[in-house]
């Protein structure tokens, strides 16, 4: 295919809602990030947009979790996320937000230019409302049972659990998240996209055009292809593009006062009202990024996201005249530790946290955020989920980071000051041997191979190219031995064995610098050269170092990451969790239940924990307490607080068990404690020991405690 006159690449906007974890930066913007360096490093011509999506039910139900505004939350929100991405090496040419002027007259004119060419349908039916609120229920402001799995808490919008895409009336027993009371319907009039009468369109362009043996066009990924094939074969039907909301872009029509755009309307739409905002503050011109066919648009996102960018989107962006996404590499989900990554169950590693435990210490630095890009790039979930794990990090670090990359460019660096003064040696063409000139192949074989991967979004196979060349460099050295060589007579072999090394270490700055930009600028330092080298063009050539020229004194790229550097990490994991669900039992993995509605049975699980030794048993310190007093505790549907007589003090414990129990109700039962757990806050209350509790196959909680009455602090081993 020729090649595109220019690109547009997208990254999915992320909510501003709060912060976003590891797996987020995994699926769309590390991978996107890469692409971009790589295109921009080949001088193609790339405008790379993202910004905060601070629209949806989501962001007022933060607030309402805060106590706060909506407006508060995408003010303390964006710019945490931005400058988090900006931390880790992310470098959007714009990070926009979609609460801006020029996003909303954007959105709204997109709307009016459907609406006016008939494109959209109006439709009046009954829906969902909160009579305690006056709202009416939409996405994420009702929840019920999941029609699909069975977990009670699924949002009208999409079961958290099993990840169905869900609508208001497909759950089962709904009620309003934000008063907790059953809702009537009511009637209400809302604007539709006809997805049904697009499925011809759908079908040819996605399945087709994209399908698994596009010739003239790019080939999807076949976990792509598999979700849009489900979602035209089910039959596709009218979308609401409008909600009775007061939060959002208002519905630019007099006949629909308290109505807004569905976030998932107007959010895509904020890919373009970025790049406008880009071309206004670089004196571009926009519109040939969205109105030319020239132009090659790249969405890049996680796979929750598939059906709005392949189906709902390029609609969209059909009927109102725009260039549709010549592809959407969605990335799988990545895993944390053997369970899915969930900030609300507190199993997840923050960008902000990682950017403060690591970049921002002493012995941390750039070099640090490249350590993260590398793992979780060498982990990318582009065809299957993965599973970041701290030790996996580690490796990933000690092994090939430093024992392979840096191990080689550290060794050419020490033994051209060893054994060249401190410069770049002559290459003397007339004793190169074939394992000189298999190398310099080698070299040129890389690029090609790294190209074409980057060129099909597999940046995973393409940064174990760049890895390889390394170890291909290592095994060099280790063959050719230059140190054990005759200084005054083997001389000419010495210098052509460190000429093509610090030729490869140059080329390996270029090959690494999409993946690793810190690092690469990091070599750029110490071959003394300027920025113009890391030009993609410049990969496989052996005249990137000036014979003579004098380098810089050796200094390491990375540093090991020590032992006890990970189980603080894993530490910190395991009390984020048992915080978060101390706090509030949400959404439990697949197949257990935490919250537990009786009658909806689930199997008691039969996977055992790890084994632990009797030392690590003995250090838990477990007494008998008797519940002396116990109250709700203020803004907490959840929390308990106790008064725990434990004989030899008085303690006071916050624990997340008031769905099961009444206060009054649990006043002088007896309870097994662990009491030597270090305190931890909740909703301002200091809780001093833990409650066990036993959960029955119905979901139902039960204390743990002796068969009658005994002494207060006796204890449990
Ligand atoms: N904010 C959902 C998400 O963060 C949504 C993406 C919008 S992309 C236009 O997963
Ligand atoms: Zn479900």
């Amino acid at each position: 295919m020729a090649q595109p006159k220019r690109y547009l690449i997208t990254a999915a906007l992320p909510y501003a809602n709060g912060l976003k974890h590891l797996g987020h930066l995994a699926g769309a913007y590390l991978p996107a990030d890469i692409y971009v360096r790589y295109l921009k490093a080949q001088k193609r011509d790339v405008v790379f947009v993202c910004g905060s999506d601070e629209h949806g039910t989501a962001i007022p139900i933060q607030a309402m979790k805060e106590g706060t505004t909506a407006q508060a939350i995408i003010d303390k929100y964006h710019p945490i996320i931005e400058q988090n991405f900006k931390d880790l090496g992310i470098e959007f040419d714009i990070y926009h937000r979609t609460s801006s002027p020029l996003h909303h007259e954007t959105a709204q004119e997109f709307f009016t230019a459907l609406n006016k060419k008939g494109d959209l349908q109006i439709k009046e039916t009954e829906q969902y409302f909160d009579e305690a609120t006056s709202t009416f229920l939409a996405d994420r402001y009702i929840k019920g049972t999941c029609p699909n799995c069975g977990y009670e808490n699924a949002f009208g919008d999409q079961c958290e659990r099993c990840g169905t895409s869900l609508s208001p009336e497909m759950l089962i027993n709904p009620v309003s998240t934000l008063s907790g009371n059953i809702p009537i319907k009511k009637s209400t009039k809302h604007w539709y996209l006809p997805l049904d009468k697009h499925e011809d369109f759908l079908r040819e362009w996605i399945l087709n055009e994209h399908g698994n043996d596009a010739a003239a066009n790019e080939a999807w990924r076949s976990t792509v292809l598999g979700q849009c094939k489900s979602w035209i074969d089910g039959g596709l039907q009218p979308r609401a593009v409008t909600r009775d909301l007061d939060w959002g872009v208002k519905v630019p029509l007099k006949d629909a006062a308290g109505k807004v755009l569905y976030v998932w309307f107007d959010a895509p739409i904020g890919y373009i009202s970025a790049t406008k905002q880009w071309a206004l503050d670089n004196q571009k011109n926009w519109e040939p990024y969205w109105n030319d066919k020239e132009t090659k648009l790249v969405h890049f996102i996680g796979k929750d996201n598939i059906v709005f960018h392949c189906i709902i989107f390029p609609v969209m962006l059909k009927l109102h005249g725009n260039i549709l996404p010549t592809n959407v590499p969605a990335n799988e989900f990545m895993n944390l530790e053997g369970d899915k990554m969930s900030t609300s169950r507190g199993w997840s590693i923050e960008m902000d946290d990682y950017i403060n435990d690591w970049i921002k210490k002493d012995n941390g630095g750039p070099q640090l955020a490249d350590t993260l890009r590398y793992y979780l790039t060498q982990i990318a979930p582009e065809t299957k989920d993965s599973e970041f794990t701290w030790k996996g990090f580690q490796d990933a670090n000690n092994s090939e980071l430093v024992s392979i990359f840096g191990n080689f460019v550290n060794r050419a660096l020490v033994l051209m000051h060893k054994l060249c003064g401190g410069k770049v040696p002559p290459l003397h063409a007339d004793h190169l041997d074939n394992i000189d000139r298999k190398l310099v192949e080698e070299i040129k074989l890389a690029k090609d191979r790294i190209e074409n991967l980057l060129e099909q979004y597999k940046f995973r196979e393409a940064l174990f190219e760049v890895i390889d060349l390394a170890r291909k460099g290592n095994k060099y050295l280790q063959e050719k031995e230059p140190w054990k060589k005759n200084p005054v007579d083997e001389k000419h072999l010495i210098d052509n064995c460190l000429h093509i090394c610090l030729q490869l270490t140059a080329n390996l700055a270029v090959l690494i610098n999409p993946f690793l930009p810190n690092t690469a600028k990091k070599m750029l330092y110490l071959l003394k050269v300027v920025d113009k080298i890391l030009d993609w063009e410049n990969a496989g050539s052996m005249k990137l170092l000036s014979v003579g020229y004098t380098l810089r004194a050796p200094e390491l790229l990375f540093r090991k990451i020590e032992d006890t550097e990970i189980e603080v990490q894993i530490q910190k994991l395991n009390a984020s969790k048992m915080e978060k669900e101390s706090q509030e039992p949400l959404p439990p993995p697949e197949g257990h239940s935490r919250t537990g509605v009786a009658g909806s049975q689930l199997p008691v699980t039969n996977t055992l924990k790890d084994g632990i030794v009797f030392d690590d048993f003995a250090k838990v310190d477990l007494r008998i307490g008797t519940i002396i007093s116990a109250k709700k505790v203020e803004k907490a549907d959840k929390l308990l607080q106790l008064e725990v007589d434990l004989g030899f003090e008085k303690r006071t414990i916050v624990s997340g068990i008031a769905l099961h129990f009444n206060a009054e109700d649990i006043i002088g039962k007896q309870v097994t404690v662990v009491v030597n757990l270090a305190p931890r806050k909740m909703k301002g209350i200091e809780s001093n020991g833990m409650i066990l509790m036993a959960e029955d196959k119905t979901g139902k909680l039960h204390f743990i405690n002796p068969e009658g009455k005994i002494d207060e602090g006796s204890t449990v081993s």
